[in-house]
């Protein structure tokens, strides 16, 4: 496959950007290679800038659940940019796509609009600390809830990628407030608590980690948080920026069963945008500037353009059938690969949630961070670049998602599942 163009793409950018990208998990750091440039997408499937096509499982991280560039989506931006793309005011789109959010989320009463999942979490944990008046918080190794300067803390994502275990540059005060406890262990975080009492403002967890990989909560995990945040007057975050509109309409929390007090969203809610948000009861909301003492704002918050587009994906994943096609979709995938990893006697984990999945090159059952660490780098570095060599693009890292959108088609499965046991044979 000729990706000369990227590579020359990749040489300028270099030298322009840090690492030639703006996210440092784009530049293929943990399975080595020239990442590819993109230029279009349609579907399924995206284009490199030489004409490649691939059947892409990136989908931009999370946030093309209906795939790329689909119709409605696109001619609803295109309506709201034409009658002006930003006004630093309320606008009538900003409270239906409150209205959507709140219907649909369960421990949402009233939401907050931002600009990214970074600003959501960022957010909460500002909320969580005013309204208990505590500051300490508790995350999990491996989890991954954007940059902000006390969650950069054991981190998963490009974090994990990159083998940093506190950014460079995080204020050592901000760092010593944060506590870690392990993925799928409430006894971890039983004894934090124990130690810390009355300190805790907020237990913050991906109800389904997805920057480790794809790990589903065990049973009793998410239960048991509740259980010790309430026992503690801490309070529990939901980040579920991945998993919000993606495991189900009404992420994981409608899932699971277990409703947290904060809900960070971002990803999806934006439909291809740069939006955020967080949400909770209308007590912790009222802590909320201007209604009280937490301040938080934005000039692009809440944009016509990118509520425009929320408010049409999410309207467009209520219709009958559409969760149902992403899990049978996903499912098949899961399926046809642990099948074909078996026959190929590779080991492998594959774990996976609706619309989401990891294939971890791992013996053993992969549960948190650890066991998640456990996986053979260098054998999914391969795996990648046969993939994208055989015109499907897997997420660059060990520790990423696979994205399953509704655009993916039977047809697509087929071919994925060929360029698999042929990329295991060579
Ligand atoms: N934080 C994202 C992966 N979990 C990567 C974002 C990006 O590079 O676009």
């Amino acid at each position: 496959m000729d990706r000369k163009r990227s590579s020359e793409l990749f040489e300028q950018a270099q030298k322009l950007i840090p690492g030639g990208v703006n996210s440092p998990a784009r530049a293929w750091n943990s399975v080595g290679g020239v990442p590819i440039f993109f230029a279009r997408g349609q579907g399924s499937h995206a284009w490199d800038s030489d004409g490649n096509s691939y059947i892409d499982y990136v989908c931009s991280w999370g946030p093309l659940i209906l795939g790329h560039a689909r119709p409605e989506v696109i001619k609803a931006a295109q309506d709201a940019a034409a009658l002006g793309t930003s006004f630093g005011a309320p606008t009538e789109l900003e409270v239906r796509m409150a209205r959507l959010v709140v219907d649909a989320v369960p421990s949402i009463e009233m939401v907050r609009f931002v600009n990214s999942g970074t600003e959501a979490t960022m957010s909460a944990l500002r909320l969580a600390r005013a309204y208990t008046g505590r500051n300490r918080i508790i995350k999990f190794d491996g989890g991954y809830h954007g940059h902000d300067d006390a969650l950069l803390v054991k981190a998963g994502s490009g974090v994990a990628a990159q083998g940093i275990a506190t950014s460079a540059g995080v204020h050592p005060d901000y760092a010593a407030a944060t506590m870690v406890a392990d993925f799928n262990s409430v006894e971890s975080v039983k004894r934090l608590l124990e130690a810390h009492r009355d300190e805790v403002a907020a237990i913050i967890v991906e109800p389904v980690a997805g920057n480790m990989g794809v790990v589903p909560p065990a049973p009793g995990f998410l239960e048991g948080l509740r259980e010790l945040a309430t026992a503690h007057g801490a309070l529990l975050i939901f980040d579920e920026v991945i998993s919000g509109f993606r495991v189900a309409y009404g992420g994981a929390q409608s899932v699971y069963g277990v409703k947290p007090d904060i809900t960070c969203l971002g990803k999806i809610v934006g439909g291809g945008f740069p939006v955020g948000a967080y949400g909770a009861s209308e007590e912790i909301m009222r802590t909320v500037a201007p209604l009280g003492p937490m301040y938080q704002a934005g000039t692009l918050s809440g944009n016509p353009v990118a509520m425009a587009a929320g408010i049409t994906t999410l309207e467009l994943l209520k219709e009958p059938g559409v969760y149902e096609g992403i899990a049978d979709t996903t499912e098949r995938l899961v399926s046809g690969l642990r099948s074909l990893f078996a026959q190929a006697e590779a080991p492998a984990q594959i774990n996976s949630v609706c619309g989401a999945f990891t294939v971890f090159f791992n013996a053993r059952p992969v549960t948190d961070m650890a066991t998640a660490s456990a996986s053979d780098m260098d054998a999914f570095a391969r795996f990648f670049h046969a993939m994208t060599e055989r015109g499907v693009y897997p997420p660059p890292s060990q520790f990423e998602a696979w994205f399953v959108s509704a655009a993916h088609t039977a047809d697509d499965v087929e071919q994925t599942l060929a360029a698999a046991r042929d990329a295991l044979t060579s």
